[in-house]
C-alpha cells in the first residue's frame, strides 16, 4: 500500500526535476536593459526599485560548488519609472569573486561544503572563510549593502551597481565582524522618539555564543551595539523584533570541528540536528538606557528555523510567527543538491508561537499545513500585530516541492489565496510593497522573480496584493534566466 501512495505522489508531481534543475545554471554575464517584453501593465504608481541577491554561480569556470549557499553575490536591480522597468545585474567583487575569477579555479572552502580540489589534504586546518555576500541586499542611510552572515557587509553603488569595498560604519564594525543578513526595520523605535531604526544582529558561536545587536539610525550609523551571552552553540539565520525584544531561535543543533579541522567536511555539514533537545527561544530586551541584562530563555518542541515572519507583543505575551521544519536537512559531504529528494525531506510550515513572559511557557500552534518559505508582510506592521502575510508555497498541498506558487493568507479571516505558476514555473521570495499613500494594510503589490523553465529564462511577476485571483497583472520577460535567488528589498527612494 505505501508504495502505491508513493507512486501516486510521483506521479502527481507537480513539476518535472530538469524543469527545476534549470534555476540553478550560473548566470556569467551582466545585463543591462529596458524591459520591453511585458504582458500586462506596470502600475505607474509603483515607482522605485527591487533589489535581489543570491548565488549568481554555481560553478567556478566548470567546477561545480557543492551547494547553492555557497555560491557568489549577484545583485539583480529592477527599478520601476512611470509605467517602465530597467533591469541591471553585477556581481559583488569580493575579494574571493575576484581571486577565483582569476585563477579560474575554486581556492576557498565554502560553508555548505564545497571543497577546494584535491581531497582532504588540500582542505586540511583551512579555515579561511570567503565571503559571498549572497544572502540579502539592503538600501538603508544612502548605502546599498551585499549582506551575507559570517562577514562585514559589501557596499555597492546603487544605480552601476559596483562594489565600492566593505562597510564598517565609521569603524563602529570591526575587520573581520560580521553583520547578519536578516535586519529587521522599525518604522516607529520608541527609543528615539517614532523615528525609524534598523536592527540587525551578528552570532559569534562557541561553546557559547555571543549575539551581537546592531541598531542603526535614518543616516546608516551605528547608534546602539550591545552583546548578550548565551550558553550553548548557535546557528541562527533570523530573528524578529518587537518594540521591547529582540527574539532568536536556538535550534537544537551540535556542532562538531573536527572533520572542519579535518579538511573532510564544511562547517555546515559539521552542524547536527538534535530531534529530541527543544527548541530555546532566546529574549533580549532592546531597551538599551537600563543595560539590563534580563535575558530571558523559554524552551519549545523541537524543531528548525531559518525565517521568522513577524511578532509582536500582547501584554506580557509575545507572539512570533515562524517557518519551522521538524528537522535540518543534512549537507551530505557525497552529494548533488540537483538530485535532493525533497519528499525525503520535512516540509517548511508556519507556525505561531506564543510566549508567555511571565510563567515562561510556549504555546505553539501549526497556522499552514502546506510547505512555505519566504515570508514578506507590509513594512508598517513589523514588531506590531498584522493580519496579511504572503510566502513562497508549492503547488501541492502536502510534503515537500520547489516552490511554485505565492500563498497569501489572511489571520483574522484563515482565508487563504493561492496563485500557482505550476507546472513549469518556480518562485522566488515575494516581497510586498504598499501602494503609496494608502493605509490600508494589503493595498499595494507582491513582487517575486520566477523562473520559467519553458524559456529557460526568469520573470517579474506584479500581483495586486489585495487579489490573487486576477493573477499577475504584470509579468516582465527578462532576457535570460536568474538563478533561485535568496532575499531582497525594495526601496521607493
Ligand atoms: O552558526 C555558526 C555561525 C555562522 C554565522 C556556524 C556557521 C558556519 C553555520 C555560520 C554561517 C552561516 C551562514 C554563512 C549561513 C548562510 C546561509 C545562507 C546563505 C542561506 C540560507 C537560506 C535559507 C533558506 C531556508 C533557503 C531556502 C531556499 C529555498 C526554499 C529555495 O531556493
Ligand atoms: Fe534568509
Amino acid at each position: 500500500q505505501n508504495l502505491e501512495i508513493e507512486k501516486k505522489v510521483t506521479l502527481e508531481k507537480s513539476y518535472a526535476r530538469e524543469d527545476w534543475q534549470g534555476g540553478y545554471q550560473s548566470l556569467t554575464q551582466e545585463y543591462d536593459y529596458w524591459i520591453d517584453d511585458v504582458e500586462g501593465q506596470i502600475p505607474s504608481e509603483l515607482q522605485g526599485t527591487l533589489f535581489r541577491n543570491g548565488p549568481g554561480l554555481l560553478d567556478i569556470n566548470g567546477e561545480r560548488i557543492h551547494h547553492p549557499f555557497d555560491g557568489d553575490g549577484m545583485i539583480s536591480r529592477i527599478s520601476f519609472i512611470n509605467g517602465r522597468a530597467h533591469f541591471r545585474n553585477r556581481f559583488v567583487h569580493t575579494e574571493g569573486y575576484l581571486a577565483e575569477q582569476k585563477a579560474g579555479k575554486i581556492l576557498y572552502r565554502g560553508v555548505f561544503g564545497t571543497q577546494k580540489a584535491g581531497g582532504w589534504l588540500a582542505n586540511l586546518f583551512d579555515f579561511q572563510i570567503k565571503n559571498i555576500a549572497n544572502t540579502n541586499v539592503i538600501y538603508w542611510g544612502g548605502k546599498l549593502l551585499a549582506l551575507w552572515e559570517a562577514a562585514e557587509p559589501h557596499r555597492l553603488d546603487p544605480h552601476t551597481l559596483e562594489t565600492l569595498g566593505k562597510e564598517y560604519f565609521n569603524g563602529v564594525l570591526s575587520t573581520g565582524e560580521a553583520f547578519g543578513a536578516h535586519p529587521r526595520f522599525d518604522l516607529s523605535c520608541a527609543q528615539d522618539g517614532g523615528v525609524p531604526c534598523l536592527v540587525n544582529f551578528s552570532i559569534q558561536p562557541g561553546l557559547s555564543t555571543k549575539i551581537t545587536i546592531f541598531e542603526l539610525n535614518l543616516a546608516g550609523e551605528i547608534i546602539r551595539k550591545y552583546a548578550r551571552s548565551v550558553p550553548g552553540f548557535c546557528f541562527i539565520h533570523d530573528f524578529v523584533i518587537t518594540p521591547n525584544y529582540c527574539i532568536f531561535f536556538q535550534n537544537p543543533v551540535i556542532f562538531n570541528p573536527i572533520p572542519l579541522a579535518l579538511g573532510i567536511r564544511a562547517a555546515g555539514e559539521c552542524i547536527k540536528f538534535q530531534p529530541n533537545q527543544p527548541t530555546r527561544i532566546i529574549v533580549i530586551p532592546r531597551n538599551w538606557q537600563t543595560k539590563q541584562t534580563g535575558v530571558k530563555i523559554l524552551e519549545t518542541q523541537s524543531g528548525f528555523v531559518f525565517h521568522h515572519i513577524n511578532a509582536f507583543e500582547v501584554e506580557k505575551e509575545i507572539v512570533i510567527d515562524s517557518i519551522c521544519y521538524e528537522s535540518l536537512p543534512e549537507v551530505e559531504p557525497e552529494s548533488d543538491f540537483r538530485q535532493v529528494d525533497f519528499e525525503a525531506q520535512s516540509p517548511g510550515q508556519l507556525w505561531r508561537f506564543t510566549l508567555n513572559l511571565q510563567d515562561e511557557t510556549v504555546k505553539k500552534e501549526l497556522i499552514e499545513n502546506r510547505c512555505c518559505e519566504f515570508p514578506t508582510i507590509n513594512p508598517a506592521n513589523a514588531g506590531q500585530s498584522y493580519r496579511y502575510l504572503y510566502m513562497g508555497a508549492t503547488d501541492q498541498e502536502t510534503g515537500n516541492a520547489p516552490l511554485q506558487a505565492l500563498l497569501k493568507i489572511d489571520l483574522e479571516s484563515g482565508e487563504r489565496q493561492l496563485w500557482s505558476v505550476a507546472p513549469r514555473g518556480f518562485m522566488g521570495e515575494p516581497i510586498f510593497v504598499p501602494r503609496p499613500g494608502s493605509t490600508k494594510e494589503d493595498d499595494g503589490w507582491v513582487l517575486a522573480l520566477v523562473y520559467d523553465a519553458a524559456d529557460h529564462r526568469s520573470d517579474v511577476v506584479i500581483l495586486d496584493a489585495n487579489d490573487f485571483g486576477k493573477g499577475a497583472i504584470a509579468r516582465l520577460h527578462l532576457q535570460h534566466h536568474i538563478p533561485y535567488g535568496l532575499h531582497g528589498s525594495f526601496t521607493s527612494e
